[in-house]
């Protein structure tokens, strides 16, 4: 309850901030974009991770105006980099079930693109099966809108919700996101490997993009670009970066 009191006072406060984790194109070797992550700084406390405060936020409904706040801060960093001669780095930012239902996705990042000057590639929402999954006919309308406004859009924790594979032909999906679960044990679990590869085969036959999450190690690396996954992200590449070093590391690996 004390967290959830602090917590309310956390976006006027300026307590959040998003760290960035930066993805690899394994066909050119260089950072493609990152994932931004919240963090908040809570006063007494030093940096609280996601998992310790998302959650309270979706029961309260607070990361429906976190959420846009998260929108917007990834566009300011974008045209930021821009300016700092960080080009073409895409930022993924990750959607809430709650947020995609309730708020007004549109809206906020219509306004976030064009208060910051933001080219609509550069920005991706990664969005969970459940949220996808709560309202059919909501959900297409949703997503062709933002398909409009020329954002991309990847289906996060893939393989782990609770949903159909029809949906992945009538939804406009430009990539899916092989959850760590599949990751972690891809060299030495032949179950893992196959799930994995399965799921880069699918995506490409609906041409879709594959990344893999939670890459922690070379030989996983190796695995997945010998089997054309498209991207990778984890601590082999590197853990979320506070956007002051962000922007050394890409363009040391460019
Ligand atoms: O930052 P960390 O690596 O601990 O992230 C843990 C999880 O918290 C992520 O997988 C994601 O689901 C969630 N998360 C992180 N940042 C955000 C955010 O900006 N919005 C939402 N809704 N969830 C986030
Ligand atoms: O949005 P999502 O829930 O996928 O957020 C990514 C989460 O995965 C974050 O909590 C981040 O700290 C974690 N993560 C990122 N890279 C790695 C990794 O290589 N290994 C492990 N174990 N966790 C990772
Ligand atoms: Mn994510
Ligand atoms: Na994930």
């Amino acid at each position: 309850l004390d967290l959830e009191l602090a917590l309310r006072g956390a976006i006027d406060g300026n307590q959040f901030e998003l760290h960035y984790q930066p993805k690899l194109d394994l066909n050119t070797g260089r950072v493609s974009g990152v994932e931004a992550l919240l963090r908040w700084r809570r006063p007494g406390f030093g940096l609280v991770y996601p998992a310790e405060f998302v959650p309270v936020m979706e029961e309260n409904g607070m990361v429906v105006r976190a959420g846009s706040w998260i929108i917007d801060e990834a566009c300011r960093q974008i045209a930021a980099w821009n300016k700092q001669g960080v080009r073409d780095v895409r930022i993924a930012v990750n959607v809430s079930s709650r947020q995609f239902v309730e708020g007004d996705l549109e809206g906020d990042i219509r306004s976030a693109l064009d208060k910051h000057h933001v080219e609509p590639g550069l920005l991706e929402l990664e969005l969970t099966e459940s949220a996808l999954m709560s309202n059919f006919e909501h959900t297409v309308e949703v997503l062709e809108s933002l398909k409009a406004l020329g954002i991309r859009i990847a289906i996060d924790d893939f393989g782990t919700g609770y949903s159909s594979l029809a949906y992945l032909k009538r939804f406009p999906i430009d990539k899916l996101k092989i959850d760590i679960a599949f990751v972690r044990d891809i060299t030495t679990n032949p179950d893992d490997a196959a799930i994995a590869l399965a799921i880069i085969s699918m995506a490409h036959s609906l041409h879709m993009q594959v990344i893999a999450e939670g890459v922690e190690s070379r030989a996983q690396m190796a695995l997945l670009r010998r089997h054309f996954c498209d991207e990778i992200q984890g601590f082999h590449v590197s853990r979320a970066l506070p956007p002051a070093e962000l922007g050394a590391f890409v363009l040391d690996n460019r």
